[in-house]
């Protein structure tokens, strides 16, 4: 999937609380994520912000869901799968998005998508918002969930 046409609208936040929920599989790219999604929320005025380290990506939707139920506003999801010699990756990675998309149309809690799904470790650094990264999915994700649960209140 090409990341051309990515729009990056900072929407006011102010007032939301918002949970950001991180696995911990690949450090580095893992800390590029995190700090995409803490800088974009902080351009958008939100002061609220709990996160919350999980294993896996496979370990996010439970997370989430509970983020949900506890009257979280908006969440960030961040994990990054690497495809390997076996069919694991594409069950971590089914998992946790259609986990993610269940938890969010079941509450109405909007959930920004910053799970990465990469065929190699170079592929996951490009997106990482890490210095020479060309994309910043942590920072996109959480741009989404604040702007989502800003459209949620109009309708
Ligand atoms: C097991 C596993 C593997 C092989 N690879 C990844 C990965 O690249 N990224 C990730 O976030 N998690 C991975 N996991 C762990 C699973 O998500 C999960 O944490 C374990 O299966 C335990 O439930």
């Amino acid at each position: 999937m090409s990341g051309a046409g990515a729009p990056r609208v900072t929407t006011d936040g102010t007032g939301l609380r918002v949970a950001v929920i991180a696995a911990s599989w690949h450090t580095q790219i893992m800390d590029g994520l995190l700090g995409g999604a803490e800088r974009a929320l902080e351009a958008a005025g939100v002061t609220d912000v709990t996160i919350v380290r999980v294993p896996g990506s496979f370990e996010l939707p439970v997370a989430a869901a509970r983020a949900a139920q506890q009257g979280f506003d908006a969440v960030v999801a961040l994990g990054v799968v690497i495809r390997g010699g076996t069919p694991h990756f594409e069950y971590v990675c089914s998992a946790a998005t259609m986990g993610l998309t269940d938890v969010a149309v079941r509450t109405g809690v909007p959930i920004g998508f910053g799970v990465l799904t990469c065929d190699n470790e170079v592929q996951a650094f490009e997106r990482a918002g890490l210095p020479g990264s060309r994309e910043d999915k942590g920072a996109e994700a959480a741009e989404a969930a604040v702007a989502t649960a800003v459209a949620l209140r109009a309708l």
